[in-house]
């Protein structure tokens, strides 16, 4: 097996390797891809649902979010979100709201039981670390029972977002009242412990140094290492159509630097995801040769990205997501929540 790579080696990559010889980045990063995934580009048929956008912490570069009392706030009741989940016929619901004080710990594992019973085969993929964080302080109930009460419920995994960057520089000027790095791999770890599966993120564009992302990424992969609960890592380019300031490198070439780096760094993570509604359609076909093997999914009702800005389309069929793999030159294949294979009937 190749050696792992270092610190030394990711930084060298990532500063002049970026630079000078991106294609090489790339390419060396696709090499780990198609050892692991081959020619395959996989895909799930998901939704996703947002209960509300109400949130306390008001995250600088959040255009979804709604202070409480803000205009533009709103909350969707249990009957709609059942209604659109039951019209979708999605094998995966992806949920993540703001912290509201209407929707407390309470109600979102009555949200979780209720969809769990009318959808016993559904992939409920559910709460970030920062909306369990939440519950627990607020319900002043231990994070490893809020995780426990969830998965009893029906919960089968937690998505990765509300990482950002692992940074207190950007933490500070930018999210100060969100949880920073530890307590979010903690919540994570008491996760992966209690044999729930999860996912994480790193959202890039936020003025952070080469650094600063490897920071994070070394953080996720010594996790890894320890649990082995991670199953997919997703980098999210900054949308800045609310907040305003993506640096003016930003673009592409860095968003496939960005997946390269991951699929190098973290050798220990099955599954990197070129999540389309933020790199657009494109970018995400081309970042399937930069070391991503998965596209997320159909999406609708997608919402954090576009109230930030993002043009991509609301959602995609299958059939355009089969189409989009087929013309990058890949296998498209359907997938459930577990990465198992899917086969729909014509
Ligand atoms: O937590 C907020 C980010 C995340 C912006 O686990 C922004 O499978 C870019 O986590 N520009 C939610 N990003 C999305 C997310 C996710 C997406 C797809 C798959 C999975 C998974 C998780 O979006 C938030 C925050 O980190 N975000 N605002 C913005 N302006």
């Amino acid at each position: 097996m190749a050696e792992r790579i270092g610190w030394d080696q990711a930084l060298s990559l990532a500063r002049s390797g970026a630079r000078e010889d991106p294609m090489r980045l790339g390419e060396l990063a696709d090499q780990v891809r198609r050892a692991r995934h081959g020619n395959r580009a996989t895909f799930i048929h998901n939704l996703q649902i947002n209960p509300s956008n109400v949130c306390v912490r008001d995250c600088a570069f959040c255009g979804f979010a709604a202070l409480p009392g803000e205009p533009g706030g709103y909350s969707l009741d249990e009957e709609d979100i059942l209604g659109e989940i039951a019209a979708s016929g999605a094998a995966e619901v992806h949920i993540v709201g703001g912290l509201n004080r209407e929707w407390d710990f309470n109600r979102s594992l009555g949200l979780i039981a209720r969809i769990r019973r009318a959808f016993p085969q559904l992939h409920i993929k559910a709460f970030t670390a920062v909306e369990i964080d939440w519950f627990a302080c607020q319900s002043e109930i231990p994070v490893r029972e809020v995780l426990e009460s969830l998965k009893q419920t029906g919960l089968d995994c937690i998505p990765g977002g509300g990482a950002e960057i692992f940074s207190e520089r950007i933490r500070k000027r930018l999210f100060p009242r969100k949880i920073g790095a530890d307590r979010w791999l903690e919540i994570h770890e008491t996760a992966h412990r209690l044999g729930i599966p999860s996912n994480a993120t790193l959202l890039h564009g936020l003025g952070e140094t080469p650094e600063e992302r490897l920071g994070h990424l070394f953080r996720l992969r010594e996790l890894q290492d320890r649990t082995g609960g991670f199953v997919s890592f997703v980098p999210l380019a900054l949308q800045t159509g609310a907040a305003g300031g993506r640096e003016s490198t930003m673009g592409p070439l860095d968003d496939l630097v960005m997946i390269a780096l991951s699929r190098l760094v973290l050798d220990n993570i099955p599954h990197i995801k070129a999540y389309w509604p933020m790199l657009g359609l494109s970018t995400a076909a081309v970042a399937l040769g930069w070391g991503a093997d998965d596209l997320d999914g159909t999406l609708g009702l997608e919402k954090v990205a576009h109230a930030s800005g993002a043009d991509t389309p609301r959602a995609l069929a299958a059939g355009e997501m089969v189409r989009l793999i087929r013309e990058a030159g890949y296998e498209p294949q359907e997938r459930n929540g577990s990465y198992q294979w899917v086969t729909r009937s014509a």
